[in-house]
């Protein structure tokens, strides 16, 4: 059986973002000019009016402050509320493939890893932008990676199964080294017209390269252990599919766009959370003060702040549980990997750390590294 290492990382971060400010205005906008269309069904108790949207609650309700998109400007049309990303010719990069390239690009860089020497890639990622042929195989073609490649979906823990998958062939031997790429284009599939989330998201791609730990010289995180697990809920859920014309279902319809039930979500997930993160470390013989850093899935400030403190037994500083969401938002599958990429660099060798992803399915899956 042989080990295996992340050696690299990789962050592409768009160049539009949007802030609280920004999104508000936009929102509010839309809420006035539509209650005023509406304004005799509202007056005769028809209909009800669209209340506004306001910073201080979703800096407070969340910690987000800003989120990066692909494009700001469809988004912030309060006649649109929603992005602008126009069709690609099939003999085009696709979005996705091109934002996996820069962030796989960097992971190589760091590593100092030829593409060509890649024996997979899995891209996985909460949406597709196709159903095929899978983006990943469109990234091993424009990279000039090596093997083999496919998508993989597990919403917001799409990553930590990405990279369990992927070390479970390097200790198995069936490959060497794989990139697991996490395109999040999550403006798309978020409803910017609901109130109750339209914050929530932000776009990105995050990359990692994972070795056969075997002679690397440079620096490295060693995977000690991964684990995984899944409990079905609707509480978040988007009903768009394939089946949909079937359906006579093409219209503009809330449910083909992002739904949750927040407050039942931040409930039931929290335990479930912490007594996954607490059974992986018990296996392993780890307690809190055994755990350098905490690298967690970036939903809700109030959410991390609970688990940080369940997993460390005390409060954790912002060193021994960092937050990228004030200035990324929730960027689905990425969350928990920008998290590592910016924030790991200082640990010392013999460190030890945990990246813990959460979200829709529900689905949990956490990666105990240390660092070489
Ligand atoms: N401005 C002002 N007031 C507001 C706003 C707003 N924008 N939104 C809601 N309110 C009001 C509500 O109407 C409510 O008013 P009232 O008390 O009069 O009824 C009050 O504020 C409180 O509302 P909530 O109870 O909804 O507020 P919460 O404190 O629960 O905060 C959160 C809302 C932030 C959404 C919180 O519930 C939360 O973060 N929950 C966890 C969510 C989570 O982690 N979800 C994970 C989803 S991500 C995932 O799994 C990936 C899916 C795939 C990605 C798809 C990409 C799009």
């Amino acid at each position: 059986m042989h080990s295996a290492a992340i050696t690299g990382t990789g962050v592409f971060t768009p160049d539009q973002s949007i802030s609280n400010a920004e999104l508000v205005t936009a929102f509010n906008a839309y809420a006035d000019r539509q209650n005023a269309a509406n304004a005799a069904a509202i007056a005769a108790g028809e209909a009800a009016p669209i209340p506004h949207s306001s910073s201080d609650f979703i800096e407070e309700a969340s910690g987000i402050r800003s989120r990066y998109v692909m494009d700001k400007s469809g988004v912030l049309d309060p006649d649109r509320l929603f992005p602008r990303l126009p069709p690609r010719a099939d003999d085009a990069p696709s979005l996705m493939a091109e934002m996996a390239l820069d962030a796989s690009r960097q992971a190589l860089d760091t590593a100092g890893v030829d593409a060509g020497d890649v024996d997979a890639v899995i891209c996985a990622a909460s949406n597709h932008e196709r159903a095929y042929p899978a983006i990943a195989v469109e990234i091993q073609n424009l990279l000039g990676a090596g093997g083999f490649a496919f998508d993989m979906n597990v919403a917001c823990s799409s990553a930590t199964f990405g990279i369990l998958t992927a070390t479970d062939m390097i200790r198995a031997g069936t490959i060497r080294r794989a990139l697991v790429v996490n395109p999040e284009i999550c403006s798309a599939h978020l409803e910017w017209r609901d109130r109750d989330c339209h914050f929530i998201f932000g776009d990105v791609c995050t990359a990692v390269l994972i070795e056969r730990d075997e002679g690397l010289q440079a620096p490295h995180f060693k995977i000690k252990s991964t684990r995984a697990a899944t409990q079905f809920s609707n509480n978040i859920r988007n009903n768009d599919g394939f089946l949909r014309r079937t359906r006579d279902q093409m219209e503009d319809r809330r449910d083909m766009q992002f739904m949750q039930e927040g407050r039942k979500v931040f409930k039931e997930v929290l335990p479930l959370v912490s007594r996954h993160i607490a059974d992986h470390m018990a296996q392993e013989g780890l307690t809190g003060d055994d755990l350098r850093r905490l690298w967690l899935h970036q939903a809700n400030r109030g959410m991390n702040d609970y688990i940080g403190k369940k997993v460390l037994g005390r409060t954790p500083t912002p060193q021994e549980q960092p937050n990228i969401l004030q200035d990324y938002a929730n960027t689905s599958s990425a969350g928990s990997i920008i998290a590592f990429a910016q924030h790991s660099g200082d640990l010392a060798p013999g460190e030890t750390g945990l990246i813990c992803s959460f979200g829709a399915g529900y689905s949990v899956g956490s990666v105990l590294v240390q660092r070489a």
